[in-house]
């Protein structure tokens, strides 16, 4: 099978290519990347052998276009991810997620191939903290950034293309990732790679709101199962269970150091900060029997920051940017 992974150097798609390559020895991998700031052609060198990477972008219709017609199933990850800088520059998000989204709709739709489409709870907007309610498929849509904005509206131009087109395509929905090759702009990397440093983590506000983590490797499990037995046209929704305050990751990772349980700093909170995410993933678990793997919280942000540690070469060379971008804003 003839695999193309979008975005396939940032830090899911990378990973879900090591996985592929690890558990699929039929699959032929290409991965277009436009290699951003986020991208990064050495987190394939441990599977160069047999992957190709194209350097270009979604955008490129052209190039999409030859790309889709040489595949027999497209994986989309590539996406400007981040939220702080949506709220600095929304513009390469409308075009990477809207435009890009929308140009390779097109060329799986010349060429009869299956899509699947990865996007984020953040979707849904967000709950309340201290209640039971989830977000489920039929939560409504109401993003609140203009990261969640733009990928809710990759969403919806996906839902239109099945319907109006017959695209062969399926979309998942999925809480927040950790793990390794993860961009050191992201909460769990940042404070990680600060501590290393001997600087004290940073919370945004009191650090209350809520993330539903997944480990890497349990959302591209679930990816794969979707590929495999999902329904045309289905939204799924990967999460596992793994509701956890910001203050506690922060503490948790200051226990994994030896540091002392105080040891980290308010600073100014992100605007329009969401709450709380959660997933029901039940029907994920119920109807095509996937479960994660990585159960235990505390034993996965050991092996992570056991991965900073050991790889400090890949992460380095983005830190002192990173940090003074966020000093500029205060954070
Ligand atoms: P990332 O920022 O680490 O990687 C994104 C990759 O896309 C990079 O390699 C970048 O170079 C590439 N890219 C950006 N613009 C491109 C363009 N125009 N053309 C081609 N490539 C381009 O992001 P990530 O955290 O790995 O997220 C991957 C996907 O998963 C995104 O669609 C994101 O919305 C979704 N997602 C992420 C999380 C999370 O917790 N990180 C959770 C749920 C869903
Ligand atoms: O230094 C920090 N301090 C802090 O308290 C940073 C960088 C973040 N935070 C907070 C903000 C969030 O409540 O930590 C939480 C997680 O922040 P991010 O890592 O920026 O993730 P989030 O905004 O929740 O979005 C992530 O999950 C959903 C991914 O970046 C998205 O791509 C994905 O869709």
């Amino acid at each position: 099978m003839r695999v193309l992974v979008t975005g396939g150097a940032g830090f899911i798609g990378a990973n879900f290519v090591h996985q592929t390559v690890r558990e699929r020895p039929d699959a032929q991998v290409t991965v277009l990347d436009a290699l951003t700031y986020a991208g990064d052609r050495t987190s394939l060198d441990p599977v160069a052998d047999r992957v190709e990477l194209v350097e270009g972008s979604i955008t490129d219709a052209p190039l999409v276009d030859r790309l889709v017609g040489e595949a027999d199933l497209v994986v989309h990850f590539a996406a400007e991810s981040h939220n702080d800088n949506s709220l600095n520059d929304p513009s390469p998000f409308v075009q990477t997620n809207l435009i890009g989204t929308f140009t390779l709709l097109e060329a799986v739709r010349r060429h009869g191939v299956r899509f699947h489409h990865i996007s984020t709870d953040e979707v849904y907007g967000d709950l309340p903290l201290d209640t039971p309610d989830r977000f489920t498929a039929d939560t409504p849509y109401n993003p609140s950034s203009p990261y969640s904005s733009t990928k809710a509206g990759s969403d919806l131009l996906v839902r239109a293309w099945v319907r109006s087109f017959g695209v062969q395509a399926t979309i998942s929905n999925c809480s927040n990732n950790y793990g390794p090759y993860q961009h050191i702009e992201k909460f769990i990397p940042r404070q990680v790679t600060n501590l290393i440093d001997g600087v004290r983590p940073r919370l945004y506000g009191a650090g209350l709101n809520v993330r539903d983590w997944i480990h890497v490797e349990d959302h591209n499990s679930a990816v794969w199962a979707i590929i495999d037995k999902g329904t045309i046209g289905e939204t799924y929704l990967i999460g596992a269970d793994g509701e956890t305050n910001n203050l506690d990751v922060v503490r948790t990772l200051l226990e994994i150091f030896g540091r002392d349980a105080d040891d980290y700093d308010h600073v100014t909170d992100r605007p329009g900060h969401d709450l709380r995410y959660a997933i029901d993933a039940s029907r994920l678990r119920s109807e095509l029997g996937w479960a994660p793997r990585y159960t235990d919280f505390r034993e996965g942000l050991a092996a992570t920051v056991g991965w900073y540690r050991e790889n400090e070469p890949w992460w380095r060379p983005a830190k002192a940017l990173t940090e003074a971008k966020y000093a500029a804003s205060g954070q």
